[in-house]
């Protein structure tokens, strides 16, 4: 397995422009305030906190609106190129990089930086939605529905979305089709459900968790990763919205059906026990857009699924 790298370095990802909330920004500091460092302190890590990213100088001279049908591309391309950077450098400093969103159009470049660092990575998405969709493909333009989609081998567009030239430069590498399972989906666009099909990805839905459980959708996802290399590393997107909005309602896109408390949590406890996790984010928890004993509630679950995640084990 991936040697515990014992320093986790949590980075602040506070990004909007992914989706149409504001709100998103506030992940990183509610989650400190809550006392995530002790958190991790406790659970043996060493925490190396960083300022959270700044997002907001990103685009003085640059058209900030949509571009074709792509909302904010200048600034959200300015802001994961940062994170790619920093997380890569992390990475290459032996060091665990916990991302805190942020919408999940961070994704793109915590997918880039890790696939940068790490090219064999296997991918855990998961989420009620797929994130597959390309410019060309999206019908709603947020770029927090593209993390996959503009980092997949054989999906990506050959040109550069703007403010992606970085993609095309120094962060060229693609996440293969077969190195990714998704976890919770539930709200998937036609055009994704196509794409899934063809190219063969491997897909958990909440169909697939009601037939057979969480513990065996766990063991067959993390086993398709594992397969031909027990020591590959793992890398964990986590998007807030896969658990049920029964349990977490702040965020932007809720859909029902969604995961339970301890569905939730196995999800986070199976991946840790693999030994194999070297880096995750979690995202798109939005503390506005519910009242706020809602607001209290998807923090705290958050702060509880990192810490299932980081290696807490309940006995
Ligand atoms: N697939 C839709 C909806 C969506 C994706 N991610 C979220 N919502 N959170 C889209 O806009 O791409
Ligand atoms: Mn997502
Ligand atoms: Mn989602």
């Amino acid at each position: 397995p991936v040697a515990h790298p014992h320093t986790c370095t949590v980075i602040g990802a506070p990004m909007t422009y992914g989706q149409p909330f504001v709100g998103t920004d506030h992940g990183p500091e509610i989650l400190r305030q809550r006392g995530l460092r002790s958190m991790l302190t406790a659970l043996g890590w060493r925490v190396e906190d960083l300022p959270d990213l700044d997002f907001d100088d990103a685009t003085t001279h640059k058209p900030t609106a949509g571009i074709g049908n792509v909302r904010n591309p200048w600034l959200v391309g300015k802001g994961t190129e940062k994170l790619a950077k920093l997380v890569s450098d992390t990475i290459k400093k032996g060091r665990f990089p916990l991302i805190l969103g942020g919408d999940h159009s961070i994704g793109i470049g915590s997918l880039a930086g890790v696939l940068s660092a790490r090219p064999h990575t296997g991918v855990i998405w998961v989420d009620a939605h797929a994130d597959l969709n390309t410019p060309a493909m999206s019908e709603s333009g947020n770029m927090h529905g593209m993390p996959v989609g503009l980092l997949m081998e054989g999906v990506a567009p050959s040109e550069p979305v703007p403010g992606f030239d970085w993609l095309y430069q120094t962060f060229r590498n693609r996440l293969p089709p077969d190195s990714i399972v998704y976890v919770g989906l539930r709200d998937v666009d036609p055009a994704e459900r196509e794409l899934i099909r063809d190219l063969g990805i491997s897909a958990f839905t909440m169909h697939e968790i009601d037939r057979y459980g969480i513990g065996n959708v766990m063991e067959m996802a993390i086993g398709h990763l594992l397969e031909k290399d027990p020591n590959r590393p793992l890398h964990l997107s986590y998007d807030i919205d896969a658990v049920d909005p029964v349990l977490a309602p702040a965020t932007g896109t809720t859909v029902r059906g969604g995961l339970t408390f301890r569905e939730a949590h196995f999800v986070a406890e199976a991946i840790a026990q693999t030994g194999n996790l070297a880096s995750a984010d979690i995202v798109e928890f939005n503390p506005t857009l519910t009242n706020d004993a809602g607001a209290d509630e998807t923090a705290e679950l958050t702060l509880q699924i990192i810490t299932s995640l980081m290696g807490k084990s309940i006995i």
